[in-house]
């Protein structure tokens, strides 16, 4: 499905990153990658887990830093020539903004939650339009926070909330290059991120117990959602936040416990 497709993951930090389960679907279906890791601590890591992969490509990134994003965008462009997808799934905020108030949050940690978690598709997209000249497609994580309100998501919420709707901007703008933008919204998985969330496993819990499909997602679900978006199968659809949840977004009031 993507043989001579060539794709750039930002986002692994090891093997429950969402990064990686997406990297994998597109790998399987033949997708040529090129990976970025955030920081020398995470290099070793990316490489031991893409060490198998033919042809892929890991380069350092940091995307506040815009020499690292040229850069990588460079080899990119050196080594493949072209780039087909990619995929966004890197997301930051300090973790005193993750607990207690919203009302708390600091300018600090409001721009940098937003900076390298929303700023960074646009940044990202830029980047790479000069390589998608045969079209393209954009895929970034999101999750139900941005929308309604979730007990310490915080400062991330109103990020996701930008991560969307750059992602509607971006798919008018790119739109007339052929080039695609979409998120996920994901429900929660156990991550490296989600690990440092207080109450995390009290809330996969609550998505078990209150879903439709009365269970949590799983990485390669979204992994394959993304396969579906930078895939030729959802060719006119751009613009979308596309949600893989067990479709725990769409309750209104919760189901008695005792009904199942
Ligand atoms: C970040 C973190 C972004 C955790 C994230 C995230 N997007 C989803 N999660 C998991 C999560 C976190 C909370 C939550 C529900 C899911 C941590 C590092 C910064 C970026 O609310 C209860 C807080």
């Amino acid at each position: 499905m993507l043989e001579n497709k060539t794709g750039m993951i930002f986002g692994v930090a090891n093997q429950r990153s969402i990064a990686w389960a997406c990297a994998q679907a597109c790998a399987e279906r033949g997708a040529r990658l090129a990976f970025t890791y955030q920081g020398e601590r995470l290099k070793e890591n990316v490489e031991k887990l893409t060490a198998n992969l033919d042809g892929s490509l890991v380069v350092p990134c940091d995307v506040t830093n815009q020499a690292d994003v040229d850069a990588a965008f460079q080899s990119v462009g050196k080594e493949f020539g072209k780039l087909d997808f990619l995929i966004h799934s890197i997301a930051f905020a300090p973790k005193e903004a993750l607990e207690g108030e919203f009302v708390m949050t600091t300018r600090e940690a409001f721009q940098t939650a937003l900076d390298i978690s929303a700023f960074s598709l646009t940044q990202l997209a830029l980047a790479a339009l000069p390589l998608m000249t045969d079209g393209g497609s954009i895929v970034s994580m999101s999750y139900y926070g941005a929308e309604k309100v979730v007990p310490n998501y915080n400062v991330m919420g109103v990020a996701k909330a930008a991560l969307e709707s750059s992602t509607r901007y971006l798919a008018e703008d790119l739109g007339k290059h052929n080039i695609r933008v979409n998120a996920i919204s994901a429900g929660p998985l156990n991550t490296l991120s989600a690990r440092g969330v207080k109450g995390m496993g009290a809330m996969l819990k609550h998505i078990a117990a209150n879903a439709p499909m009365r269970r949590n997602v799983e990485a390669r679900e979204v992994g394959n959602t993304a396969l579906f978006l930078v895939s030729d199968l959802s060719s006119a659809i751009t613009g979308e936040t596309i949600y893989v949840d067990c479709g725990f977004n769409i309750i209104g009031i919760q189901r008695h416990f005792d009904e199942t």
